[in-house]
Order: C-alpha cells, then structure tokens, then sequence
C-alpha cells in the first residue's frame, strides 16, 4: 500500500508562517511574557521528546506504556467495529502501535488517521509501522489540533460510523485546566456525535519530588527540547534569540498541580526592536513561559468530563497509581 498522508492545513504554508510570526510576537508582548508551546514541536522538537520518552525519569510515558502493554486488547475489545480512530499528535507512533496491533488481533476493521505537525516525521512513524496490518488501515493527517478537529467535523459530517478520537501522552496537561474543559467541549459540540468515544492519557498528581525531576533531567535532554524551542522561534525572527544569554527553568507548583517549563534571562536581553515596545526589554532574572505541563487528581478528572459532556466508561491505572487512560464516550 502506497503511503498515505493527507495535508489538512487550513493554511498554506507561508501564511503558517506569519501566524506563527504573530504568535511569537504576541506572546512576547503580553504579561507575563511567554512563547507559543508548539513552538517545540519542529522535525528536531519531535525527535528531542521522542528521546525524553526514553528517560526513566520521564514516567508519563512509561506509565503509559505499561498501561498499554497490559490492557491494549482490553481497550481494543471496548472499541466499536468499523471504527475510524483519529490519534491527535500522534508523535513516533511507539505507544500507539500497541493498540493497533491488538486491534489487528481482534479481526476489527478500523481505519486509523495519524495526525501531527510534521510530515516528515508523520512519514517516518508510519513507515516504522512493520507490515501484517490488515484489517487496520493507516492514514497519516498533516497539520494541528485545530486543523484536525475541523477536518474531523467535516468527515463527520459525510459517514456516521463510529468514531474515537485518541489523545494519550497526557497531552491535555499542555493546556490550563479552563482551555482542557472548553477543547474537549468543542470537540465534542463540533465534531463528535453521540456514542463517539475519546480515550485520553492523563497524568496524575504524583509527588512534587517525581514531576519535577521527570521535567528536570540529569542528562539535560529536556533542556535541549526547551532550547530546540529557541532556536525555532529564531527562525522566524531574523535569529534575535542568543541562546547563551538564557537558561531552561523549571518549576512545579504543587498546590495548583502544573509544571511550568521557562527561558529565564541570564542578562538583560533587549527585543524591543523586534517586538515594537518596551515589553521586548526582558531584564536579567526575566522569564519566558513556554509550557505548562497540567496533572489531574482523579476527582478533577471526573470534573473535566462531567463538565464537557462526556461519560467514563472505562479506566485503567498502571500498577504504581500514577497514570490513568481513560475510555469516555459523548
Ligand atoms: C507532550 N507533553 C504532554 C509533554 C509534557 O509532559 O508536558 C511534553 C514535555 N515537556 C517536557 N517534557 C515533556
């Protein structure tokens, strides 16, 4: 089977360019400065997380995997006939293919669409699939969350077929807790009819200690994500960014339950030429936020679907208690 990867940008490739521009500037300028998060997420981001996944400190992931290794055909089993599965960011494709191939055991005819920011990337994961898929079938979507749920919404609108909508990694936790609930809404008003399902990895509120370290790696490969961010944004602003005068920082605030990842100036570093006020002035100490990563307690958990519209059906926890993948359907 020829690979197949569908372009669903809403934009064409230059005006992603000035919105991405924009973004950036916007961020700069407002108060508390900040950068848009995908900036991560270029062809390097992606690599980067894909080697965070790998560090033993970085337990969401390995929660999530063991969530999966054991309960894959479980979860399979819950999932409907003829399904169509769409996996927004669905990154190397390393967790995911446990459930695809469990559902390929099960003999249920699934069509699988693989979403994410980059091509080239979405390529490689797909590729990496080995073959012996046959009754699950393999379509890589090109663009971003936005992008998917509208293109969603109109496949939505053309089939009335089952369908589930897959967001693991805890992905959620890079949205604050009022942007989940109305993503999730606005999922589920636009794009999702009843019995459609979502089933989302979330992570828990684990001791300070463990979150903080899953962000603040010894071998600073997590920094060198941070950083990738940096130079990304660079691109799109005439390389203004001299990363040696920043450093990453991160902090978890344990009452509200995030962790919060910033550049934070090493020296007065002066962007008002490019951001156009005194806003681009960022004093030594200064910090740039970049992501926010949100964890749930299972009773904030039970809030943010209760609150959308959607209905747990199933739950399953890997054995330590600190991660849970939830089967909930609209
Ligand atoms: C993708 N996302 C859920 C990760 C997180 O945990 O917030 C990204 C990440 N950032 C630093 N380490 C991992």
């Amino acid at each position: 089977d020829a690979l197949r990867i569908i372009d669903i940008r809403s934009k064409k490739h230059g005006d992603a360019d000035d919105t991405t521009r924009r973004d950036i500037l916007d961020g700069l300028r407002s108060s508390p400065p900040m950068l848009p998060t995908y900036i991560l997420y270029d062809a390097k981001g992606l690599q980067l997380f894909d080697a965070i996944t790998r560090l033993e400190c970085y337990y969401p992931f390995a929660s999530e995997v063991s969530i999966l290794t054991q309960y894959a055909k479980d979860l399979a089993a819950s999932l409907p006939d003829n399904s169509t599965v769409v996996e927004l960011g669905c990154g190397s494709l390393a967790k995911t293919r446990l459930l695809l191939y469990a559902i390929e055991g099960l003999r249920k005819r699934t069509t699988y669409y693989a979403l994410d920011l980059s091509s080239s990337e979405l390529k490689k994961a797909i590729n990496g699939l080995d073959h012996g898929l046959r009754y699950v079938s393999v379509v890589g979507l090109h663009g971003t969350y936005d992008d998917g749920r509208k293109w969603l919404a109109r496949a939505r609108s053309k089939s009335s077929g089952p369908l589930v909508v897959l967001w693991l990694g805890s992905s959620i936790g890079n949205l604050s807790r009022v942007e989940a609930a109305s993503f999730l809404a606005q999922f589920v008003k636009e794009s999702l009819i009843p019995g459609d399902m979502f089933v989302i990895g979330i992570d828990r509120r684990n001791d300070p200690d463990i979150v903080w370290k899953a962000y603040n790696d010894d071998l600073g490969i997590t920094r060198k994500f941070i950083f990738n961010g940096l130079s990304h944004a660079n691109r799109y602003l005439n390389q203004v960014f001299r990363l040696e005068d920043w450093e990453y920082e991160g902090v978890y605030h344990k009452h509200e339950g995030y962790h919060e990842a910033f550049y934070s100036a090493l020296r007065d570093v002066d962007l008002r030429g490019i951001v156009g006020n005194d806003s681009g002035y960022l004093p030594a100490g200064a910090r740039v936020r970049v992501e926010q990563s949100w964890k749930y307690s299972p009773h904030e958990t039970a809030s943010l679907f209760d609150g959308c519209g959607l209905y747990p059906l199933r739950r399953w926890t890997d054995a330590a208690g600190m991660y849970d993948l939830h089967l909930v359907h609209v």
